[in-house]
């Protein structure tokens, strides 16, 4: 348990990192990815193709705050099941208008309790960490259709 914890703050610590670094890469993997090609939205609803990921977590997205992602805050986020997801919907707020960017991104069910744990142990670091591959984060920057 204190193992799973301490990767999770690991990874936490990462996810906001890579939000200020923009040479961290952000992309899909081999057995993580987000489809972001022909994503749509109606209202503040998006809906992305296909999502997929290891184990099961969530899509999240976060905003752009004065032409940087602000990773501290979530806009919108959804469960999503071990595998292979289609058509995945995710509500965010406030309503966005076309051409406001955000990132989407996987964060894993760490502790696998259902619940999305956006936690902050401490400045840097929450619970459902951010899904990495290698040195890569499972995401994408995504502008509002
Ligand atoms: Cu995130």
């Amino acid at each position: 348990m204190t193992k799973l914890i301490l990767t999770a703050l690991l990874a936490g610590v990462s996810l906001l990192a890579q939000a200020e670094q923009p040479r961290v890469a952000m992309g899909n993997g081999a057995d993580n990815w987000i489809t972001t090609d022909g994503a749509s939205r109606e209202g503040e609803t998006f809906t992305f193709a296909e999502v997929k990921i290891a184990g099961p977590g969530w899509l999240v997205m976060h905003p752009f705050r004065d032409g940087k992602p602000d990773g501290r805050v979530v806009a919108g986020y959804i469960a999503i099941p071990d595998g292979i997801s289609n058509d995945v919907s995710l509500s965010v707020s406030p309503q966005p208008a076309s051409g406001d960017r955000y990132i989407v991104m996987l964060h894993s069910d760490a502790n696998r309790n259902g619940e999305f744990d956006f936690v902050f142990v401490n400045e840097r670091e929450v619970v459902d960490a951010a899904v990495f591959e290698g040195s890569t984060m499972i995401g994408h920057v995504f502008v509002a259709p």
